[in-house]
């Protein structure tokens, strides 16, 4: 698929003051580590808040919010530069349809992504959900399936509907801490990666508000309700999954149409069952060869021979 040259990332310039310069300072510490160009995929459910997202980092309206999960099937990358740097973004549309995953909505996806090389995940979904369910662990297990375990060392938990009041008189913080472990724990499991693993590179959790409504600083930043300016903190998140040493993941042919990339191992089966299956027909074979060998020849097969003459 053709992409278009990066568009000048003008949106930047419609940030607060106070965001934009916090921005080209992690520009200029990823440009320092001669990261010059950075991917960023996101994914999650319908309706939790992806494109909105992306529409609040790039500062401009670009991917289509809707209400009511009326999104495109096609995901859609969006490439701005800015001081000769590429910031490409790409929104997809939900991974879930009628209660279940979508593989053919993954499929499309993987077949876009194709020669494309990621550089973070972001995976979001909605801080005001009260609960995981298996779905959830579904979506997961199939982001996994389809690009390796290793995909969540480049992966963002991004919580949007920040700014909101927790039920039954809960403190923000705990609802927060709450709701980050019950879906961090289904990451893990939907992922099997092991705990502690899992725990020596926790996956980043960020707050997210895209509303309009969200409450703003004096230097109108949106910010959360402990004060903290989202966008550079998210880009700041960002920056520092990039910069942790783990390696981004390129995709290629291979790992579109390829074994489940978690599953390398099993790869090898067949040629294990097929080198079983020869071995076992070649005794077989040679069992059938002695035994014939040592059979009695049957009287036809002398008479044939003209040396049973005497016996008819
Ligand atoms: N209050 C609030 N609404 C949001 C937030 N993010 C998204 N929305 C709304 O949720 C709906 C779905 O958002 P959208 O970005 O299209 O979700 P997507 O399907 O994941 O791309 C839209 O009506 C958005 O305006 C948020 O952080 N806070
Ligand atoms: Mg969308």
């Amino acid at each position: 698929m053709a992409s278009q040259p990066a568009r000048e990332w003008l949106g930047i310039q419609s940030l607060p003051g106070a965001t934009q310069t916090k921005l080209h300072e992690l520009l200029s510490k990823l440009k320092q580590e001669e990261v010059s160009t950075v991917t960023i995929l996101v994914l999650g459910k319908g309706g939790v808040g992806k494109s909105s997202t992306v529409n609040s980092i790039l500062g401009e309206r670009v991917a289509s919010v809707s209400a009511f999960q009326s999104e495109g099937l096609r995901p859609m990358m969006f490439s701005r530069s800015r001081a000769g740097f590429t910031l490409n973004i790409i929104d997809t549309p939900g991974l879930v349809e009628g209660g279940f995953v979508n593989d053919q909505a993954l499929d499309i996806i993987k077949r876009f992504l194709l020669n494309k090389t990621i550089d973070v995940l972001l995976y979001v979904d909605r801080l005001d959900a009260y609960r995981v369910d298996s779905l959830d662990r579904q979506v997961i297990k199939a982001i996994t399936d389809s690009f390796g375990k290793r995909i969540w060392r480049r992966g963002l938990l991004v919580f949007t509907h920040a700014q909101l009041s927790p039920p039954d008189g809960l403190e923000y913080a705990e609802f927060f801490a709450r709701r980050s472990e019950a879906l961090l724990k289904f990451i893990r499991l939907g992922a099997r990666i092991k705990k502690q693993e899992f725990q020596d590179s926790m996956i980043p959790v960020v707050l997210a508000e895209n509303s309009g409504r969200c409450k703003t600083n004096e230097s109108g930043e949106k910010v959360l309700p402990d004060g903290t300016a989202w966008i550079p903190n998210l880009v700041k998140e960002i920056t520092d999954v990039i910069l942790n040493g783990s390696d981004a993941i390129t995709v290629d042919q291979k790992l579109i149409d390829g074994p489940n990339p978690n599953d390398q191992g099993k790869f090898f089966i067949p040629l294990i069952l097929a080198f079983q299956y020869f071995v076992v027909v070649k005794l077989i074979k040679g069992a059938i060869k002695n035994d014939t060998k040592n059979e009695k020849k049957p009287l036809w097969e002398l008479r044939d021979m003209g040396l049973a003459n005497r016996k008819f």
